[in-house]
Parts: C-alpha cells; sequence; structure tokens
C-alpha cells in the first residue's frame, strides 16, 4: 500500500476483519445492516474473499450456506433471507412468494439472481488456504464444485436459450439497481402498479439522494409482480416479461467465472466432460461479448431484447471485454486508453484514479447516486484482478493503491464513494468493502491465474 504506511495498513486490516466478523452470522455474513441484514448473493462471494484471510474454513461456510438456498434450476438467488424479524428488509419474502415456483428452495429468497463472482471466490480461497488445511478445504471444495456448474449452466442455458453468449437479466436488482444503463427500459413500462408499500432504505441511508426515487422503486416492484405471476418460470419469462436485457457486465463476470472453474478443475478432480463444458461456455461468452463491440464509443453496450435496441450509455459495464479477458489484443489496447481517458479515471475532478459506475462526462451521471456515478470498491477490485491477469501490472497497483487510500480515508467500510471528494456514502458498515480491502492490503497476493486451455471440441 504505497503512500499508506505499515502500521495504516495494518490498523485497516483489524478494522476489515472487525466488520466482517460484527457483521458475522456463524455461517453466513449480513450484507450492511441495518440497511441490508439478510444474505446476498454476489456480497456473499466478495465476503468469502475476506474470510479467505481470516479462516479459510470460514470463508468455504459462507458459499456453503449460499449454495444450500439454490433452486432446483441451479439459480443461485439475489437475497437469501436468513436474518429474523426484528432486522426489516424491503421487499421482503412476501413481496417475493417464491412458493409460486416448484423450483424454490425450502428457505424465503427471492426469485432472480446477480453476477456469478463466486467461482473466483473460491479460486482466492483455494489460493490463500494454508497447507495444513488444504486436504480439508479440498474436501469442501471438490462438494461445492457441481453446484458452481448447475448455476453457470443455469446462466449459459436457462438465461441464454438463444445461445448467444449472453447472459439476459429480468431486473435491475441483478447486479447494478438504478444505473441509467435501465433508463429506457424502465421508461417503457409505462402502468406500474405494486400496491401499497413502504420503502426502508431511504430512512436507514438518511439522504434519499443517494437512493432510486420512488418511480424506480415502483417500477422495481412492479416487475417483481410480473414475474411472480410468470411463476419465476424462465420459459414463461421469456415469452412475456417486459425487461428482458442482454446485460455486457453479468456475461463478463460468468466468463471470468468459468476460467476459474476451469482453473480450478484439477483442485475438484473434474471430468474432461465438465472442463469442455466450461471451455465451450467460456468461448461463447467471450464471442458474445465481442459482438457487442460499440466501434463509436468503444465500449461494449448491453442489449434491450423487447426494444430491440443496444443501450448506449457510457457506464463501467462497457469494459466487459476487459472484464472478461477476451482475446482480441486490438481491443484490449483502445479499452485500456479508453479507461485512462478523461472520459472515466482519467477526468482530472476525480479524488483517486478509480473507475465510477457512470462516466462523468455522461449526461446522467450523478455523483451522489448510488450506480449513477459513485465509485463501487468491489467493481474496482473486478477492475483490478482483470488488469493484473491481463499483465497490466502497473495500472494494476495503481488502482489497488488509489482504492485503499479512498476506503482507508473515510471512517467504516461505505457501499460506495462519491468520486470528486471521496466522501463515503450509502450503508457504512457494506461487508464487501471490507472483504475488498482485506484482500487490497494482503501484500504479495496477486489473483489466480486464467485457465489457458485449449477447447478439445467445436461449439
Ligand atoms: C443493492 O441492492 C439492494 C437490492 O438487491 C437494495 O438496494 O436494496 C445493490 O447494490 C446490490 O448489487 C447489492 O448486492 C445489494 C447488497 O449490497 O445492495
Amino acid at each position: 500500500m504505497v503512500g499508506v504506511t505499515d502500521t495504516a495498513r495494518a490498523g485497516l486490516r483489524d478494522r476489515a476483519a472487525a466488520l466482517l466478523r460484527a457483521n458475522d452470522a456463524g455461517t453466513w455474513t449480513k450484507a450492511g445492516p441495518p440497511l441490508y441484514p439478510h444474505q446476498w448473493c454476489w456480497d456473499s462471494a466478495f465476503n468469502a474473499i475476506g474470510w479467505a484471510h481470516l479462516d479459510a474454513g470460514r470463508a468455504v461456510a459462507e458459499l456453503e450456506e449460499l449454495f444450500a438456498a439454490q433452486w432446483a434450476t441451479g439459480m443461485v438467488p439475489h437475497i437469501v433471507f436468513r436474518a429474523g424479524p426484528d432486522e426489516p428488509y424491503f421487499p421482503g419474502p412476501q413481496w417475493w412468494d417464491c412458493a409460486v415456483s416448484p423450483a424454490a428452495p425450502q428457505i424465503a429468497t427471492t426469485g432472480i439472481c446477480q453476477p456469478p463472482v463466486h467461482a473466483l471466490a473460491v479460486q482466492r480461497i483455494w489460493q490463500l488456504t494454508p497447507p495444513e488445511r488444504r486436504p480439508e478445504i479440498r474436501g469442501r471444495i471438490q462438494a461445492l464444485y457441481p453446484k458452481l456448474v448447475r448455476w453457470h449452466r443455469y446462466l449459459a442455458t436457462e438465461r441464454d436459450p438463444e445461445a448467444s453468449g449472453l447472459v439476459t437479466t429480468y431486473h435491475p436488482w441483478e447486479g447494478t439497481d438504478n444505473s441509467p444503463r435501465w433508463d429506457r427500459a424502465l421508461a417503457r413500462i409505462e402502468v406500474a402498479r405494486p400496491g401499497p408499500y413502504t420503502r426502508l432504505d431511504t430512512s436507514e441511508v438518511g439522504d434519499p439522494s443517494q437512493r432510486p426515487t420512488d418511480w424506480d422503486y415502483d417500477r422495481f416492484l412492479w416487475l417483481v409482480e410480473l414475474l411472480r405471476r410468470c411463476r419465476y418460470d424462465d420459459e414463461r419469462i421469456h415469452r412475456e416479461h417486459p425487461f428482458l436485457i442482454k446485460d455486457v457486465f453479468f456475461t463478463a463476470v460468468l466468463a471470468a467465472a468459468n476460467a476459474a472453474l476451469l482453473d480450478l478443475a484439477d483442485v475438484a478432480r473434474a471430468g474432461d466432460d465438465v472442463r469442455d463444458q466450461l471451455s465451450r461456455w467460456l468461448e461463447r461468452g467471450q464471442r458474445g461479448l465481442a459482438g457487442r463491440h460499440d466501434a463509436g464509443t468503444g465500449l461494449s453496450s448491453d442489449y434491450d431484447l423487447r426494444a430491440g435496441e443496444d443501450i448506449r450509455v457510457r457506464t463501467f459495464a462497457g469494459f466487459a471485454p476487459l472484464f472478461a479477458l477476451t482475446p482480441d489484443a486490438g481491443q484490449r489496447a483502445a479499452q485500456l486508453a479508453l479507461l485512462d481517458s478523461a472520459d472515466f479515471c482519467g477526468d482530472s475532478r476525480l479524488r483517486w484514479r478509480l473507475l465510477p459506475s457512470t462516466s462523468p462526462a455522461e449526461p446522467a451521471f450523478e455523483a451522489r447516486n448510488y450506480w449513477r456515478g459513485p465509485v463501487w470498491p468491489v467493481i474496482n477490485w473486478l477492475l483490478w484482478r482483470s488488469l493484473t491477469l491481463a499483465g497490466q501490472h502497473d495500472r494494476a497497483g495503481r488502482l489497488r493503491r488509489d482504492g485503499l487510500r479512498q476506503i482507508a480515508a473515510a471512517d467504516g467500510f461505505a457501499e460506495y464513494y462519491e468520486p470528486f471528494t471521496g466522501a463515503p456514502l450509502g450503508s457504512a458498515r457494506q461487508s464487501w468493502t471490507a472483504a475488498v480491502a482485506l484482500d487490497w492490503s494482503s501484500p504479495g497476493l496477486p489473483p489466480g491465474v486464467m485457465a489457458r486451455r485449449k477447447t478439445r471440441r467445436k461449439m
């Protein structure tokens, strides 16, 4: 941590570990109480990475607990409602009513999912497991591995019936809630009648301008109602649902996760058929992303299936080829130049050179509003990981240094940060930010290597 003393780094690590422990419910981690008291899907993966620095067994338990709520379809739900009634969250299980689906598990969950960071977490856990714990952890990874493959299979099939390589998302809550990426698709939903409701998030955060608007919430809840009416049946959703987006960021995470599973195949003693399948999904995802390149902006664009139109908004998601490490060297060089440009990390107003959720040059940019501008440490962690694997060590090192400075400069572990001032925003006790701080402040630990297997068969 250049520019921050060893003492400061040790202090940050201690505080990050203390936050994870404070949010620990034994075998799962509250995402960010009191705002987020339950177990969230991709938060859990990052939290497992944090735990891996403290206790490999606890790290695996996080994922075991999450996958205990895996749906019969293979989907890993976006929230597992594990907190008790004294820790309210809106919308709770009754809004989702997942019992309408025969695929839902016994425990209450939501009926959608989030980006599959989990294989990246397992890769990191294995990397950090001390030799004396390897036999035990290997056994547990072997048990988890087929569940991860089922999860990826769900995304590669049910969420991509066209076999395009691109994952279809059903709801803004499948990752980046009020990102301007969804504005036009949400605006097309003219009538949203979710029924009376009271939000809790705006009072928890205090400053409503940091959160989605009521207009957004009307549509978020209406989409839940429509998904419930489809009984969360993927085939029906593809036929009837008004919000179907080919999401390039989600796709990129899946590609990186498929590579991570390939990397772990020997640890898990996976058979050749599984390895071949993962290779095909990886290639198909990377090819799908290559097809989403927008020559005008240099970014990758999401695609709105219902409107039949590209979504041309400059956000972090446009760097999907970089997150996925697609093989086109020319495209990668162009994306790196764009990343450094004044439209993104090179904006001279930025307090730190970190990737904001939305480009400050974009008309929809809002510096304090959630996914519409603020810097999210977890997104920068994913970028850091990709830059490292791409051999971009200087860029990766700078990103990690600035990422740590940003977190260390503020009290607590914020959910997101104002890009120009560095002010901490949203939840102040966000587990995944503490997890990222733990991972980044561990000296000499680059992320795992990407598998570079040749595919044996054509798709
Ligand atoms: C945010 O989303 C939840 C709904 O899932 C919310 O606003 O209530 C998002 O940032 C999401 O990506 C994240 O997983 C979740 C918990 O940190 O909070």
